[in-house]
């Protein structure tokens, strides 16, 4: 086995260990702590997931974990190996009893992803990658080949007071149709089996929130940049993913949405 293989069995193996424990208290009753914004809400099985994603890769590696919750650094370092973990991904659909969360794991080497998984326990689905192709639940998948951009459907990921809704209502007016599943990783994991064509976030998440889901769509064939249409990184500001055919149309589409 490669070191790159070892990488890709933890992430899905650590990830699974996370998605189990969540998905244990889906649909139970939890105590809903919010944060700053009172749509971004915590709860005690988010720190549960996250001690059990820890636990599994502590198993294996003495390395750098980056997470959401408390007790993990919150960068990546620059150079080296790291683990970036986000336990529940979707909190406040899991809270509400919403199917579209799960956990994300993925492992980084000088700040680059080289082997991701996302588990959405809920739908029963399994996304993972390591050096290259991506599956779901197993099987081979890619991004859409769909090129009229009419026909697009698109996810802006994360809107907040900065996002101008103009340019919100230019993704509906210039794409087919857009969806907002509520989970970052879920929506970049269907960007990277063609189940949507693209996705952006003009606001700046965390590394755990995306970093997976773009090495999954880079792997199945797509593209990912930042809004000025640079590749994409972890630090970089937004994110504008697709399946590479009309690139330029939802960078230009995000660039508006930003405000710019
Ligand atoms: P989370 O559930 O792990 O917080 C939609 O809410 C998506 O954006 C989710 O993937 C959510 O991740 C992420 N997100 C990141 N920052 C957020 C914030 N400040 N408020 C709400 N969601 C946030
Ligand atoms: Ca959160
Ligand atoms: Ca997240
Ligand atoms: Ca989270």
């Amino acid at each position: 086995m490669t070191d790159t293989e070892a990488r890709a069995d933890l992430v899905a193996r650590a990830a699974d260990a996370g998605a189990r424990v969540a998905l244990a208290s889906f649909r139970e009753e939890l105590t809903v702590e919010t944060k700053a914004d009172k749509t971004d809400v915590v709860t005690q099985i988010d720190r549960d997931a996250q001690r059990r994603v820890v636990e599994t890769i502590r198993e294996k590696y003495d390395e750098p974990v980056v997470g959401e919750e408390e007790g993990t650094s919150k960068a990546i370092p620059e150079k080296g190996p790291a683990w970036v973990v986000d336990p529940i991904d979707g909190t406040n659909n899991f809270v509400r009893g919403l199917r579209i969360w799960g956990t994300s794991v993925a492992s980084v080497v000088d700040g680059e992803p080289v082997a991701a998984a996302t588990v959405l326990p809920a739908l029963a689905d399994t996304y993972l990658t390591g050096a290259e192709r991506v599956t779901l639940n197993g099987d081979p998948v890619r991004v859409s080949d769909r090129e009229d951009s009419d026909a697009f459907v698109v996810d802006p990921i994360l809107l907040d007071d900065t996002t101008d809704t103009a340019g919100v209502d230019v993704l509906a007016e210039r794409f087919g149709d857009f969806r907002r599943l509520g989970c970052a990783q879920a929506t970049l994991a269907a960007v990277a089996s063609g189940s949507l064509d693209a996705a952006i976030t003009t606001v700046r998440m965390h590394p755990w929130d995306t970093i997976a889901g773009a090495h999954m769509i880079r792997n199945a064939g797509g593209t990912v940049t930042d809004l000025d249409g640079e590749p994409w990184r972890h630090d970089s500001r937004g994110l504008v993913a697709s399946n590479g055919a009309a690139h330029d149309e939802v960078l230009a589409a995000a660039r508006r949405a930003a405000g710019e």
